[in-house]
C-alpha cells in the first residue's frame, strides 16, 4: 500500500562569503599625495609573491586581496609626502575625469574622495572590476559585496585618502549616470540571485527540471562585467589570423554584419547544455572555504542554439585547414572594463575546427533573437565544452597558436589537487577546463524539503507500507558523452536503483550527444522506521554514467579545489520526514 507525503517547500538561503584569511597588519590613516603617485617607487613591490593571492578577480578579490598587500604598500605610503591636503575639496566632476590608469583612478566613497591608482595596478587579479568604480562612488559596490563594510577593508581605504567631496558645487553628476550596470536589462523574479552586479543568478532547480528546453527568461546568467549596449547598425564581428597571439600582429580575414552572419551561411541548430564550471561550488564550500559565486544546482541550462557554424565561415575564406595549422580559436566579447579590457576566452583547435565541429556563432537561443544577458548580437556555443568559453556578446575571433591571454584563461577556471591552496596555487601548473566531466543533479525534491507521514493512516495492517516518493534530476556529460545510466540510493550507496531516462541513449550520437538528459525515479521508503521514530531524515543521491564509462566521485572532498570548480560528486539531498 502506498502513503502520500506531503512535500513543502523551505525557503533556501542566501550568503556572500568572506573569507577572514586577510589580515590587516597596520592602521594607518594618512592622507597621500594626489597628484604624481611614481609609479617606480613601487615597482620592488611588484613581486610574484602577489601571484599566490590573486584567485578570483573584481572588487570582491580586489579589496580582500588588497588587504593582503597592504603590508608592503603601506611602507611606500610612509614614504609618500604626508601633504595636509585631507581637506582639499574635490567636486564629482573633477574625480570623474579621474576613471582611467593614465589619469588616476579616484573614488568616492562616503563623502570622502581616494586615490587608489597604486592599488588597481598592482591589483593581483588584473584591474577587472576594480575600475568599474573609477571616477564614481563605490558605495553602490559595496553594498552589494558587502564585505567591503569590514573595519581591515576600510582603514585600509583610508590610506588612500586624497579629501573630501565637495557637495556644494552645481556640477553634481547623477548616481545612475556613475553606475556601469544601470543600463543592464530586467530579469525575471524567480531567479536566484547570487550578485547584482554584476549580475548572477541561477535557475530554481524545481523549475529548471520542468522543461527539457529551459526557457530563456528562466535560464542562468552569469556576468563577470556590466551588459554591454549593443546598436546592431554598428555590430561587426572580426576573424583575424595572429598565430603568435600578438594583438598588435593580427591579420583580418574577414568581417562580417548581424546580418550578413544570417542571410549568407546556412543556419544551424544544436541543442545544447552551458553549465558553469563553477556550478555546485556550494557543496565544495562546505568542506572548505572557497571564494566564489556560491552556485547551487541551477548553474547549467538546456537551449537550443541556431546561428552559423564556424567551419563554414572558415570554409568561405579556404581556412578549412584550420585544425593543422593553428593551435587555439580565442574569442573576445564586448564587454569591458573602464581601463578596455574585455571579457575573453578560447578553446582548443580540435573542438573549434574539426570537420564536423558545430561550434557556432549563434543569434538565436530557443527560436528567438538571444537576450541581452545570453550574449545579443551573437555569442559563440561550444557545446560539451565548460559555460566560461561560450563567448557572450562576441566581437573578435583570432586563430591562433596562444590561448586567449585574458584572466579568465589563464588565471581561473582551472582546477587543481585538493592540497593546493590560495597560497600554493600556480596557474601556469595546469591546463585551462574545456570539456567537463560526467554530471547529474537530484532537481526535486530539494534538500530541506519535508514529507508528512500521517500516523492515524497507519495501522497494524499496513504497518509494512512503504511512501514513494518521485525523484526527478539531470545528468550531462562533456565532449558529447551520452548518458547510459542515472544510479540513485537512499542507502549512501549501499544498494543502486536505476533511473528511467527521458531519451534513451542513441549509441550513434555517443560523442555527440550536448544536450543533457533528464531522468525520473521513484524510491520507496519503509514507513514503520519512521512511525518508530528511528530515523527522521533520509538521504537521497544520484550518481550518472556516461558512454565512456566514467563516473562520479562519491565525495566532495576528494575533488574540492581552490576555485571551487568541476564539481561533480554524487549529488546528495536531505529530506526530513515528519510524522502527525
Ligand atoms: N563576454 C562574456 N562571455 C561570457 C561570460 C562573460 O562574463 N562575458 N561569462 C561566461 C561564463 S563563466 C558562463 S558560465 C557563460 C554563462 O552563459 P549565460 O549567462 O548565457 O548562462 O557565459 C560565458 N560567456
Ligand atoms: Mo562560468
Amino acid at each position: 500500500m502506498l502513503l502520500h507525503g506531503t512535500l513543502r517547500l523551505l525557503p533556501r538561503p542566501r550568503r556572500i562569503y568572506l573569507s577572514n584569511i586577510y589580515k590587516l597588519s597596520t592602521n594607518q590613516s594618512t592622507c597621500k599625495e594626489s597628484s604624481g603617485y611614481k609609479q617606480n617607487d613601487f615597482k620592488k613591490t611588484r613581486t610574484s609573491n602577489y601571484k599566490h593571492i590573486g584567485i578570483g578577480f573584481g572588487l570582491v578579490v580586489g579589496f580582500a586581496s588588497l588587504v593582503a598587500i597592504n603590508r608592503k604598500l603601506s611602507l611606500v605610503n610612509k614614504e609618500s609626502k604626508k601633504l595636509d591636503k585631507c581637506n582639499k575639496k574635490y567636486t564629482r566632476k573633477e574625480v570623474s575625469k579621474h576613471n582611467t590608469l593614465e589619469n588616476g583612478v579616484w573614488v568616492i566613497y562616503q563623502g570622502k574622495v581616494y586615490d587608489i591608482t597604486d592599488f588597481v595596478e598592482r591589483h593581483p587579479g588584473g584591474s577587472g572590476a576594480i575600475m568599474m568604480g573609477a571616477g564614481g562612488d563605490v558605495s553602490p559596490f559595496w553594498e552589494t559585496y558587502v564585505f567591503h563594510k569590514k573595519p581591515e577593508v576600510q582603514n585600509l581605504l583610508e590610506t588612500y585618502l586624497i579629501g573630501e567631496l565637495d557637495e556644494s558645487a552645481t556640477d553634481s553628476i547623477s548616481e545612475s549616470s556613475q553606475d556601469p550596470y544601470a543600463t543592464d536589462p530586467k530579469r525575471s523574479p524567480h531567479l536566484i540571485v547570487l550578485s547584482d552586479k554584476p549580475f548572477n543568478a541561477e535557475t530554481p532547480a524545481k523549475l529548471l527540471i520542468e522543461n527539457q528546453i529551459t526557457p530563456t527568461e528562466i535560464f542562468f546568467v552569469r556576468n563577470h562585467l556590466p551588459v554591454p549596449e549593443v546598436d546592431i547598425e554598428d555590430y561587426k564581428l572580426e576573424i583575424c589570423i595572429g598565430s603568435d597571439g600578438d594583438e598588435d600582429n593580427l591579420e583580418m580575414i574577414a568581417e562580417y554584419t548581424y546580418e550578413e552572419l544570417k542571410s549568407l551561411f546556412k543556419p544551424h541548430t544544436v541543442e545544447s547544455i552551458i553549465q558553469c564550471s563553477g556550478n555546485r561550488r556550494k557543496e565544495l564550500k562546505k568542506v572548505r572555504e572557497i571564494k566564489g559565486l556560491d552556485w547551487g544546482i541551477g548553474a547549467f541550462g538546456n537551449a537550443k542554439w541556431t546561428g552559423v557554424r564556424l567551419i563554414d565561415i572558415l570554409d568561405r575564406h579556404n581556412v578549412n585547414e584550420a585544425s593543422s595549422k593553428f593551435k587555439h580559436l580565442q574569442m573576445g566579447g564586448l564587454d569591458c572594463d573602464m581601463s578596455g579590457k574585455c571579457y575573453s576566452a578560447s578553446i582548443s583547435s580540435d573542438i573549434a575546427f574539426d570537420a564536423k565541429s558545430e561550434v557556432l556563432l549563434a543569434y538565436e537561443m530557443n527560436g528567438e533573437p538571444l537576450t541581452r544577458d545570453h550574449g545579443f548580437p551573437i555569442r559563440l556555443i561550444a557545446p560539451g565544452v565548460t559555460g566560461a568559453r561560450n563567448v557572450k556578446w562576441l566581437s573578435k575571433l583570432i586563430l591562433s597558436n596562444e590561448e586567449s591571454t585574458g584572466h579568465w584563461q589563464r588565471n581561473d577556471y582551472k582546477s587543481f589537487s585538493p592540497s593546493v591552496d590560495m597560497f600554493t596555487v600556480d596557474y601556469s601548473k595546469s591546463i585551462s577546463i574545456q570539456e567537463m566531466p560526467v554530471q547529474s543533479a537530484i532537481c526535486d525534491p530539494q534538500s530541506g524539503d519535508k514529507l508528512r507521514i500521517s500516523s492515524g493512516k497507519i495501522d497494524e495492517a499496513n504497518k509494512e507500507a512503504i511512501l514513494s516518493i518521485p525523484v526527478n534530476g539531470y545528468a550531462w556529460s562533456g565532449g558529447g558523452k551520452l548518458i547510459l545510466r542515472v544510479d540513485v540510493s537512499i542507502d549512501n550507496g549501499a544498494t543502486w536503483q536505476t533511473a528511467s531516462l527521458e531519451q534513451e541513449p542513441d549509441f550513434d550520437k555517443r560523442n555527440k550527444t550536448w544536450h543533457w538528459t533528464r531522468w525520473k525515479t521513484n524510491i520507496e521508503l519503509p514507513v514503520e522506521e519512521f512511525i518508530e521514530r528511528k530515523k527522521d531524515k533520509v538521504e537521497i543521491c544520484c550518481r550518472a554514467v556516461d558512454s565512456a564509462y566514467n563516473s562520479q566521485p562519491e565525495r566532495a572532498e576528494t575533488i574540492w579545489n581552490v576555485r571551487g570548480v568541476v564539481n561533480n560528486c554524487w549529488h546528495r539531498v536531505e529530506l526530513y520526514v515528519e510524522v502527525d
